[in-house]
């Protein structure tokens, strides 16, 4: 279920550079970039899943974990690498946590922002996808 996706690194002496192009590493158009951060380690952010949208979550700095499940199985993906990113296709119900004081989320979404596509209730989204 947990798609990581590895970028390439362009780095020299000078430091390291990720680029990322849409459809090229990024396998989608991307409509909207938001980012996250000053996140208390205890707190679980998400607890819902999307209809249409599909994201890549990079950990630009620090770490969380993801919790991921489609309705049948569940699987938790540690980010701590800013050379990668979960690709969470629609459908999949999301909850993260266990933020590192200094984790810095940023994520490249398909869709613009529309609560419609929210599903937030882990019953619903259960109903949803075996429709
Ligand atoms: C997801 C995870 C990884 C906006 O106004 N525009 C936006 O583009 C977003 C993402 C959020 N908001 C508003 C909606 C809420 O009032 O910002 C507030 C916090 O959003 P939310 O509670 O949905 O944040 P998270 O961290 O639980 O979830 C977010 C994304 O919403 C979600 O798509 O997959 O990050």
């Amino acid at each position: 279920m947990a798609n990581i996706l590895n970028f390439n690194i362009r780095g020299d002496y000078n430091g390291k550079l990720v680029a990322l192009e849409q459809n090229k590493d990024i396998p989608f158009e991307i409509k909207r970039v938001y980012y996250i951060w000053d996140t208390a380690k205890e707190v679980v952010r998400g607890r819902h899943a999307h209809r249409k949208l599909e994201q890549i979550i990079i950990c630009m700095r620090g770490s969380c974990d993801f919790i991921l499940d489609d309705g049948h199985s569940k699987e938790t993906v540690h980010l701590d690498n800013p050379a990668q990113g979960l690709y969470i296709k629609n459908n999949i119900w999301r909850e993260f946590t266990n933020f590192s004081e200094d984790c810095v989320i940023m994520v490249l979404a398909s869709e613009h922002y529309s609560e419609n596509d929210y599903i937030r209730s882990y019953d619903e989204f259960l109903r949803e996808i075996v429709r």
